[in-house]
């Protein structure tokens, strides 16, 4: 184990791919201390508010610590005897088609390894496919199109030498925060531009130089335009251009497009190609604005042309960028965790390819055929195709588009087995056996992060309960199907030089993911591994592609591709008259099952929401704090309306974060149909159409309280505070007797209440208390309630006798939501300071409140408080 002074690991968060480095220090009562690792190269001791907040994280609470079969404890031989035995039958009787996994790129990379090589060397079927497919799955294949193979051409400091970068769906400063940081720094020193192409002006665009608002789906056109900038602008690379193809075809294809479909006006346009061609070192940042669309191949292929044709790529500075969303999202592509890959970078449809793999694994079969994608393979489990389902590091009934059906396939599926670290999950509630997986900060295992840099993760708490590492419980299952040599693995390492080995064999292939270099590596060894980006050879170390015109594919040319624009699959109409925009929130990571255990991550944005412009808001009647229903062809929603005009007119945008478990009615992928690229299969997650309307709730309510609580409506949105939980609530029906109620929602038949009541305004208050200190409170109107929140979800388990006022006392001013997540500072606080006190600069907000000065994932926002202040202060 790498340890760091006393007692102090090196680790690497587990939540974005920017693959941050992290010291923990264990503290030896089940939590740990956490810094930033000032000797990691992809942070250099930086944490987002995420990676800040792990340490609150760690607590057992909600753990699975058994393994369960319908819903009973037991252990783990029953468990594992039964899922190996159900797989077996149900591949002898209905073949190995009939049984499949769905995985995750949040799996270490030998835990991805193990069940890839179980599922397609030995059950004999391509059926194991990743979230990745709802993620990277565009950019692979784009990638392959243009390249022969899967590379990421460079490397995280591209970003810090380049001249221009150019961010295309993607809002970096909330989702690889980090990396956003280190632009932000190089900015500041050397100024390079930056340019956010995005249909929302999201945080990212506070101090960009220009935003490109795009119409949703519309960036192939626009780079196609870029395209013919580049030809006639004498932009062209002409050495580099003899080492590709396509040329004439994609330059024809790019004349015939038509740009006006970007809705934007020609000078943005303009502004936009002249920054692009006047700038040698540029690169391009995208992410799920052009990976998740139905299109989304031919998004990446767009501006793959554009490096191609003006050589671009490979080169300090230079380059396109598709940034990872998980932490091993790359791990897993390398292992070849998508359905439609080998293992290695090998090619599944290459038959010299496959014999390798399955002599290399001595494996019985070898699947010769793709599987089902993500979005097939669901479709299969509904309609009875696939019988045997194992779910590991991952919830689809949330995350999937047509959620409804996803979870309704999932609980109809003859045997279905689900890996988590808890059983309170919308998909881990339809197990039929529930396998308990030690969490990251128990496990030891590698994961490679946006720019290949493969870091560990290290057991840095004991396994509690009888949870077990991932990787440990497919080998087990491995064996018990009859495979004992080829699953007989002692520890991670074993694992891993096994891999390492395979990589081998492909680099003989000429492939580019190559770790032989690391296939001999001790136990000791793998225990102190730095972070190392690949290839690894006896040849190569790290470095980047491409510059040397040499790609992978047959002719070794890399390849331009004609691509043309197309709409979005769902057509907005009178029907459906909103395009909806879906995607993430700083401080909440996916389904919320690790991050709204924090109290300080869940203060940004305590709320599942919609943005609608003002315009929209107003013609259907919606006022600020109001609740909006959706409805669309897959399902209907119901969230609160945050009335913006960082959308435009006509589109609307939600985060994809709540669940069954803490907000019923906004499972945002109820509403997206499960429309696929046709090349990469990848689901269009962000361009749903909607109906909308102002939601008449007949009562609204706000509650806190100390312990767990069941709220109930309509709607409902529970989450964390320090002090317990905080909820809101919202009703159609008339709740005859509101203290009953309470009680209920509350779980308190006893405690002695206090309470107010006006039924003819429809106001209801009640409190209760036990010797003195608040357990409870309800906040019930007939509009949405209009209490101090934040203030209020202090109260429980204080002496609180005025709570029922729903205010502070008048010397504490309210300090509103919480912006900076690591001191809590509130909007209002810093509002304060920003009008009140005249401070007009980031540093001067944080040198006064400490906002900001930590990890610094709300500086953009802070900037952007300070400059809605400076237009009113000039005015005056
Ligand atoms: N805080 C936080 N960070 C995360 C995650 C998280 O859950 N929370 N998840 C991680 C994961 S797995 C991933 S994949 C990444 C995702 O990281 P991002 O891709 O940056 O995040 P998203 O919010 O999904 O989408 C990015 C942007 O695409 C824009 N967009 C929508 N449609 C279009 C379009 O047609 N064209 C263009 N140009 N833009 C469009 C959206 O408005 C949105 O702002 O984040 C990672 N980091
Ligand atoms: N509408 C819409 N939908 C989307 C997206 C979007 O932008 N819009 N984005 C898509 C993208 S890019 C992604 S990546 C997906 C993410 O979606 P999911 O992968 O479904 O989301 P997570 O919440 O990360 O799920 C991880 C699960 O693994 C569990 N877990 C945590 N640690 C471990 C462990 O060590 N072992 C095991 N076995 N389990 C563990 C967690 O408790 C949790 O239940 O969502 C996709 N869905
Ligand atoms: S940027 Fe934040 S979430 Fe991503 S790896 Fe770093 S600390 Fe973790
Ligand atoms: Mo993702």
């Amino acid at each position: 184990m790498e340890r760091v002074g006393a007692g102090t690991i090196r680790t690497t968060c587990p939540y974005c791919g920017v693959g941050c480095g992290v010291l923990m220090e264990p503290d030896g009562k089940g939590g740990a201390r956490v810094k930033g690792d000032p000797e990691h190269p992809a942070n250099y001791g930086r944490l987002c508010s995420k990676g800040s907040a792990l340490a609150e994280t760690l607590g057992l609470q909600g753990r699975l610590l058994s393994p369960q079969v319908d819903g009973q404890d037991t252990d783990w031989d029953s468990a594992l005897d039964l899922v190996a035995s159900r797989f077996a039958r149900t591949v002898a009787e209905h073949g190995p088609d009939s049984v499949a996994f769905y995985v995750s790129g949040q799996l270490l990379t030998e835990d991805y390894y193990v069940a890839n090589k179980l599922m397609k060397g030995f059950i004999g079927s391509a059926n194991i496919d990743t979230n990745s497919r709802l993620c990277m799955a565009s950019t692979v294949a784009g990638h392959k199109r243009a390249f022969g193979t899967d590379t990421v051409p460079g490397t995280f400091e591209d970003l810090e030498e380049a001249d221009l970068i150019v961010l295309v769906g993607s809002n970096l400063a909330w989702c690889h925060p980090v990396l956003y940081q280190r632009i932000l720094a190089a900015r500041k020193k050397r100024g390079p531009r930056l340019v956010v192409i995005d249909p929302r002006r999201t945080a990212s665009c506070d101090g960009a130089d220009l935003h490109l608002p795009v119409k949703p789906g519309s960036d192939v056109a626009l780079f196609n335009r870029l395209f013919v900038e580049i030809y006639e602008g004498g932009a062209l690379d002409q050495a580099f251009l003899s080492h590709t193809t396509g040329f004439d075809a994609t330059l024809a294809a790019a004349y015939a497009d038509d740009v006006t479909q970007t809705g934007l006006d020609e000078a943005t346009i303009r502004a936009f190609c002249g920054l692009w061609l006047g700038t040698e070192k540029v690169v391009t940042i995208f992410s799920q604005g052009v990976n998740q669309s139905s299109s989304g191949s031919d998004k990446v292929n767009a501006i793959l042309n554009c490096h191609l044709a003006t050589g671009r790529i490979g080169k300090p500075g230079c380059g396109p960028f598709s940034v990872t969303g998980q932490p091993n999202a790359m791990g897993g592509r390398e292992v070849g965790g998508l359905a439609n890959m080998l293992a290695c970078h090998l090619d599944l449809e290459d038959a010299a390819h496959r014999a390798a793999v399955r002599d290399f694994w001595q494996a019985p079969v070898i699947a010769d055929q793709a599987g089902l994608k993500a979005v097939d393979m669901f479709r299969a489990v509904g309609d009875g195709r696939i019988r045997a389902l194992w779910i590991i590091h991952t919830n689809p009934a949330v995350s999937m588009p047509d959620a409804d059906r996803v979870r309704a396939a999932i609980a109809g599926c003859d045997f279905v087995v689900v890996s988590d670290i808890t059983g309170a999950t919308d998909t881990a509630r339809l197990a039929d056996v529930l396998l308990p997986a030690a969490a990251w900060a128990e496990k030891e295992g590698t994961v490679t992060n946006s720019d290949r840099i493969i870091s560990r993760q290290r057991a840095v708490l004991p396994i509690p309960g009888q949870a077990r590492p991932d990787w440990d419980i497919l080998a087990e299952v491995g064996r018990r199907m009859g495979w004992g040599a080829a699953f007989d693995y002692a520890n991670a390492a074993e694992i891993f030089r096994e891999y390492a080995a395979l990589s081998g064999i492909a680099g003989g292939f000429g492939r580019d993911f190559d770790i032989s270099g690391l296939k001999d590596l001790s136990d000791s060894g793998y225990a102190a591994l730095q972070p190392t980006r690949w290839p690894v050879t006896d040849g190569r170390a790290g470095g980047r592609f491409f510059a040397d015109g040499r790609f992978f594919t047959p002719d070794g040319k890399g390849r331009m591709l004609p691509v043309s624009w197309k709409p979005p699959a769902a057509k907005t109409g009178k029907r459906y008259p909103y395009r909806l925009n879906t995607g993430r929130i700083r401080d909440q990571w996916h389904t919320m099952t690790r991050t709204a255990l924090s109290p300080r991550l869940s203060a940004h944005l305590a709320e599942p929401f919609v943005e609608i412009h003002p315009a929209d808001a107003l013609q259907l009647g919606v006022r600020p704090a109001d609740l909006v229903a959706l409805d669309s062809p897959a399902g209907q929603a119901i969230l609160r309306a945050r009335i913006t005009d960082t959308v435009q007119p006509g589109e609307l945008f939600a985060p994809m974060h709540w669940t069954g478990e803490n907000a019923p009615s906004a499972r945002i992928d109820a509403l997206v149909s499960p429309v696929t690229d046709p090349v990469s299969g990848q689901p269009e997650s962000k361009a749903a159409v909607v109906a909308a309307r102002r939601f008449a709730a007949g009562w609204y309510g706000f509650a806190i309280s100390l312990q767990p609580m069941r709220p109930t409506g309509d709607y409902w949105a529970l989450a964390r505070t320090r002090a317990g939980y905080r909820a809101e609530l919202a009703g159609s029906g008339p709740v005859p007797d509101w203290e009953a109620e309470a009680r209920r929602i509350f779980n308190l038949p006893q405690a002695e209440v206090q309470m107010v009541e006006d039924r003819g305004r429809g106001i209801a208050r009640l409190a209760f208390h036990h010797k003195g200190r608040l357990l409870a409170a309800l906040f019930i109107a007939a509009e949405p309630v209009a209490v101090m929140r934040d203030y209020l979800a202090t109260l429980p388990g204080e002496d609180a006798p005025g709570v029922l006022s729903g205010a502070s006392p008048a010397d504490l001013p309210d300090p509103g939501p919480t912006l900076c997540s690591c001191f809590g500072v509130g909007v209002n606080t810093i509002l304060a300071a920003i009008e009140g006190d005249g401070l007009m600069t980031v540093e001067a907000v944080g040198a006064a409140l400490q906002a900001g000065t930590n990890c610094g994932s709300c500086r953009a926002e802070i900037g952007a408080l300070i400059d809605r202040a400076r237009p009113r202060e000039a005015a005056e």
